[in-house]
């Protein structure tokens, strides 16, 4: 599939993988991240193998000015976008909202929601000239239930539904399909070693069962993009097996 991807957070987890996976399939890239080395490696790695044209951004979703003139400065044909994978997040502690740390209130809005928006605000005016794009947002289990603990992560990606939902009404008559797709627990991620502040014990959350892995995201995301331009996957909900929710875990071993 020869398109233009723009992948935020791709520097690892499930954004990486998904960067290897449309290389793999023949697509060109723009892989944004904070983290500069780990984006170049990336593009590098990606262009030998695969002979990938590569564009890295390196910009915070959160700084709505470092967005705008990053996106702003790719080349004209660059800016033709085919496909907006809004994948930048995190989540930061677990506590009930009595014990929450404000500043890990403010990381998660910042990035969960204002974040994906600065993005698409940016490249969706470019979609909606060509008449034709596709945006897929990294929503979570935890945009459809809430969980013990979970609540401002919880609340922060049922607004990534709420924002799927309206940006799909804004701009379906304009050739722009809006997808979400809405993961349980993945593994081969760093998000639970962000989410406990790089305590390694305490991010040991995967070790009694098995979670889905970041390929298997990747797949379904795969899935959702190449389906022919009059289908539009609304909405994936994808679990681990031992998974029935987002907090029933069978966690009796893998
Ligand atoms: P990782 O921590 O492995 O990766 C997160 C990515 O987001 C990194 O590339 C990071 O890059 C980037 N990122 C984080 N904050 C910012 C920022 N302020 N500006 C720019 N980039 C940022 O986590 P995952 O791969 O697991 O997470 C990806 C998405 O999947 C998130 O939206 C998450 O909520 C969602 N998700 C994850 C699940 C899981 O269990 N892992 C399950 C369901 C959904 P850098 O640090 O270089 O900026
Ligand atoms: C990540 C999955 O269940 O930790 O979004 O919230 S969960």
């Amino acid at each position: 599939m020869k398109k233009k991807v723009l992948i935020t957070g791709a520097s690892l987890g499930i954004g990486y993988v998904l960067a290897n996976r449309f290389s793999v399939e023949g697509s060109d890239l723009i892989l944004t991240g904070r983290r500069n080395n780990r984006l170049e490696e990336l593009g590098r790695l990606l262009q030998e193998s695969n002979g990938t044209e590569v564009k890295i951004l390196v910009f915070d979703v959160r700084n709505h000015d470092e967005v705008k003139e990053q996106l702003e400065s790719l080349p004209e044909d660059w800016k033709a976008i085919d496909i907006l994978i809004n994948n930048a997040g995190l989540a930061k502690g677990l506590s009930t909202i009595d014990k929450g740390d404000t500043e890990h209130w403010d990381q998660m809005i910042d990035t969960n929601i204002k974040g994906l928006l600065y993005v698409t605000r940016t490249v969706s005016p470019w979609m909606v000239a060509a008449g034709k794009g596709h945006i897929i947002n990294i929503s979570s289990i935890a945009g459809k239930e809430v969980y013990p603990n979970g609540n401002v992560y919880c609340a922060s990606k049922f607004a990534v539904d709420a924002l799927s939902r309206a940006i799909r009404i804004d701009l379906h008559t304009k050739g722009i399909r809006v997808s979400q797709i809405s993961p349980g627990a993945v593994e081969e991620t760093e998000f639970a070693l962000v989410r406990f502040d790089g305590d390694v014990e305490r991010a040991k959350i995967y070790n009694d069962f098995q979670p889905l892995k970041a390929s298997d995201v990747a797949d379904a995301v795969y899935y959702m993009a190449s389906c022919p331009p009059h289908v539009n996957i609304q909405d994936i909900t994808i679990l681990a097996t031992q998974q029935a929710s987002a907090a029933i875990i069978d966690r009796s071993g893998r």
